[in-house]
């Protein structure tokens, strides 16, 4: 049976002038599929786990189930709305002459709930403090959103918007090269290993986010087909590859080295270590032997128990 999609949606919303063909929804079906059967991977490997040692698992199946749902949209052309381009192209041979252009907000939307858990996954690895996170976090949402808008601006301020991503973008590019280099060497070892190789690929694939951008939603020099592909190839290594490099680091950390402390429930509450470690990183649910369970950070919460 062929891909009917793109018939079968064809009125669901706004046909651009320039949209994906069936060979690019056909790419777009084939990385749901990858990402689906990656994510079947991460939950089956979960169990092989004790509960208080999944936080990554979730966090990895979390990003993955996302990119299937967001790819079977864009393989099904939904989650896409015509834009007028700014730079009409008449003579070039790569994009044919287009009054608008399909751009696929759902794109955004998938990044809007995984990158916050990509970062989530390096920095915890890290051990950073969660303030330090939850910042990197924000500039994170930041520059998904102006990239959202920019896409979806028809005139040069477009560009603007690209600008305010790209600042933001430097941001999280220096909590995970500075702020994380330097915490994950504290705590050395698989932990300092591991880091460092998802980190600077973190940071190499993301700096080609930017001009994937510049030649589709920006530019308009490339084929929504292209784009497909050059988003495409990009996410395969930034979730799936990724996802299987982190998690296979993982197998010999203890969370609790991380400043993870996870109290199932059912677990002797004094159970949970109190130690310190090197390094400011976070605590997360951190028991201080007072009843009282410290929302992380080294701190101390002044109420005794009655
Ligand atoms: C935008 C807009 C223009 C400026 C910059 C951008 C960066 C995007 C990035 C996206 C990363 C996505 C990932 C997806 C997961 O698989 C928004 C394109 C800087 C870095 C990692």
């Amino acid at each position: 049976m062929g891909n009917d999609a793109l018939n079968v949606n064809a009125n669901v919303f706004q046909k651009a002038d320039l949209a994906i063909t069936t060979h690019g929804s056909d790419w777009y079906f084939a990385v749901c599929a990858v990402m689906t059967v990656s994510l079947l991977i991460v939950v089956g490997t979960s169990f092989t786990k004790p509960p208080s040692h999944r936080l990554f698992h979730y966090i990895s199946a979390g990003i993955l189930l996302t990119a299937a749902i967001a790819y079977f949209s864009m393989g099904s052309d939904l989650g896409q709305v015509p834009i007028q381009v700014e730079f009409v192209r008449p003579n070039n041979h790569l994009v044919r002459n287009a009054g608008t252009r399909e751009i696929f907000w759902v794109r955004y939307v998938d990044w809007f709930i995984t990158t916050p858990l990509l970062l989530m996954d390096l920095l915890l690895t890290a051990g950073l403090p969660w303030p330090t996170i939850m910042i990197a976090i924000l500039a994170d949402e930041a520059m998904v959103v102006c990239g959202l808008v920019g896409a979806l601006v028809p005139t040069s301020y477009k560009w603007g918007y690209f600008t305010f991503a790209t600042v933001a973008f430097l941001y999280v590019v220096w909590a995970i090269l500075i702020e994380g280099r330097r915490h994950a060497a504290a705590l050395g070892g698989s932990i300092q290993r591991t880091f460092n190789i998802c980190g600077v690929m973190t940071i190499f694939l993301w700096f080609l986010y930017p001009i994937a951008w510049g030649l589709s939603e920006g530019g308009n020099v490339i084929h929504p087909d292209g784009e497909a592909v050059f988003y495409g190839v990009l996410d395969l290594f930034a979730k799936p590859v990724f996802t299987g490099l982190l998690l296979w680091g993982h197998r010999d950390i203890d969370p609790t080295a991380l400043g993870l402390h996870i109290r199932e429930a059912g677990m002797p509450v004094n159970s949970v270590k109190t130690e310190h470690h090197a390094g400011d990183h976070a605590h997360i649910g951190e028991y201080n032997g007072q009843g009282n369970v410290a929302a992380g950070n080294h701190q101390q919460t002044t109420a005794t128990a009655p």
